[in-house]
């Protein structure tokens, strides 16, 4: 990939719409705009950071293609820190492809996945964490996460690192220092001791085990809800999908096959399944609908195991009970708007210890679902929400940490033990290479390509 190439592709999503926005960067867009843009009031050029209304003209045939909204963002004051020019054209395949091959004919090549975002990174726009958090902006599906993205878009977590090796540095620079007064000896532990190395050490793990929450954020997890037949299993997914999507019926083994729906539960996107009741099946039919329950149970983040409260526990309760104590599991009780008849103390006494108290919801009238919104929230993040934190959200990021923190270890116990500080230097420099990668301070091209193939055509 050269930097002096002009790029161009459509950057609005393939399909019909209101309007559709072509973009061209490099030292060629503003001659390309030129030649195909016939302005509706004439002027000299175009005029930066202004959008200007007119004709898309072929040169080559002097057919008008389109009519649209042009605008000039002269470098070095645009996404990719190169002139920019974005076309808005009509919102139709074939208009954009027509005028995209006009731009193309007139020298700019088509834009790889992510070019764009990849240019604003080695155009010192972008560090490479924000560069991730375009992606992750763009990809974002709940609240929660589009918040983590913009945090991260903003530099949050750059500015995060850069403190950190700002304190490296530090500690680094007071090695150096000492170094030619100890040349024979072992090295004293500098002041403080290796506190300052603890601290960072801690620090660093810290925000290594953000990774869970920030990718729970960012991609989502699966719950399926599993229990005998009538639970209400096909009630409570129609509750926290907020419609009827299942049938509801009071025969039992209504459900047959799985239905996969994704709610946003507390900010999480949650992939919720119900399933067919488990119990020794009556038909062939019936007996594959279990089978694959249990598949979508071993697949599963989170197990809801879903009880009828108005019924002693079962013989099938308790086999699948025996079955899922493994996974990450909620033990719920629905019916609770009936008097209670299962034996809760007995329930409590069958379920891993790790389990979160048992939740009594209605899933027919709707109570009790926040306490289970909640629950499943908290399992899923597997800590409390702590505000406004920063996380890592790739594990490319956690990677890069957990080398950095082992870096600093071995530094730390270096010194502990006194070896010769050249040697502390070297594991010093080894964490600030492994941190420099977040950023993108160190980082070499095979990791920018793996990058930013995930992006889109046109970001
Ligand atoms: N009273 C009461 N009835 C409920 C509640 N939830 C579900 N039901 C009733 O229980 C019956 C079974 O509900 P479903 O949601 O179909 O149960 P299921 O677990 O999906 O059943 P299968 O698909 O057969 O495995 C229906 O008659 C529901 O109206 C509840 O909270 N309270
Ligand atoms: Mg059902």
């Amino acid at each position: 990939m050269s930097l002096r190439d002009t790029i161009a592709a459509i950057a609005t999503p393939p399909g019909v719409g209101g309007i559709g926005v072509i973009r061209i960067s490099g030292p060629e867009a503003e001659g390309i705009a030129l030649r195909l843009f016939r302005p509706s009031s004439p002027l000299e050029g175009l005029v930066s950071h202004r959008l200007h209304h007119g004709r898309i003209v072929s040169p080559e045939t002097g057919d008008v293609l389109d009519e649209a909204l042009v605008t000039l963002l002269k470098a070095p004051r645009s996404f990719t820190g190169e002139d920019t020019v974005e076309l808005h054209c009509h919102g139709g395949p074939y208009v954009l492809r027509t005028v995209l091959e006009e731009i193309l004919r007139l020298g700019a090549r088509l834009a790889e996945r992510g070019e764009f975002t990849k240019r604003a990174f080695l155009n010192d726009r972008l560090d490479l964490a924000q560069a991730e958090a375009v992606l992750d902006l763009i990809n974002a599906r709940t609240r929660e996460g589009l918040q983590a993205a913009v945090g991260g878009l903003e530099g949050r977590l750059s500015g995060r690192i850069d403190a950190i090796r700002g304190r490296v540095i530090d500690l680094l620079a007071g090695i150096e220092a000492a170094i030619d007064f100890t040349a024979e000896d072992g090295m004293e532990p500098p002041d403080g001791g290796t506190a300052p190395l603890d601290a960072l050490i801690d620090e660093i793990r810290t925000l290594a085990a953000s990774y869970h929450r920030g990718k729970v954020l960012r991609e989502g997890i699966g719950v399926v809800i599993a229990g005998r037949p009538n639970v209400g299993k096909s009630s409570l997914l129609n509750r926290l999908l907020g419609q009827r999507r299942a049938i509801v019926t009071p025969v039992p083994g209504t459900t047959r096959d799985f239905i996969e729906e994704t709610v946003d539960i507390g900010g999480i996107p949650v992939r919720l399944t119900d399933t067919a009741g488990i119990r020794p099946p009556g038909d062939a039919v019936e007996e594959a609908g279990i089978e694959l329950v249990w598949e979508r149970i071993a697949g599963a983040d989170i197990v809801l195991m879903l009880l009828d409260g108005s019924a002693e526990l079962a013989e099938d309760d308790l086999q699948i009970i025996g079955q899922v104590r493994e996974k990450p599991l909620l033990a719920v009780i629905n019916k609770r708007d009936l008097p209670e008849r299962l034996d809760v103390g007995r329930l409590k006494g069958l379920l891993p210890p790790s389990v979160p108290p048992v939740i009594r919801i209605s899933a027919k009238y709707g109570e009790g679902l926040e306490s289970l919104e909640e629950a499943i929230r908290s399992l899923a993040l597997a800590t409390p929400s702590e505000g406004d934190e920063v996380t890592i959200s790739h594990l490319r990021h956690r990677v890069a940490l957990e080398a950095a923190a082992e870096h600093l270890q071995l530094a730390r116990d270096g010194m502990r033990d006194g070896i010769p500080p050249e040697l502390t230097a070297i594991d010093l420099r080894g964490a600030l290479e492994a941190l420099g990668e977040i950023t993108g301070r160190t980082t070499t091209e095979d990791i920018l390509a793996s990058i930013f193939a995930n992006f889109c055509v046109g970001k």
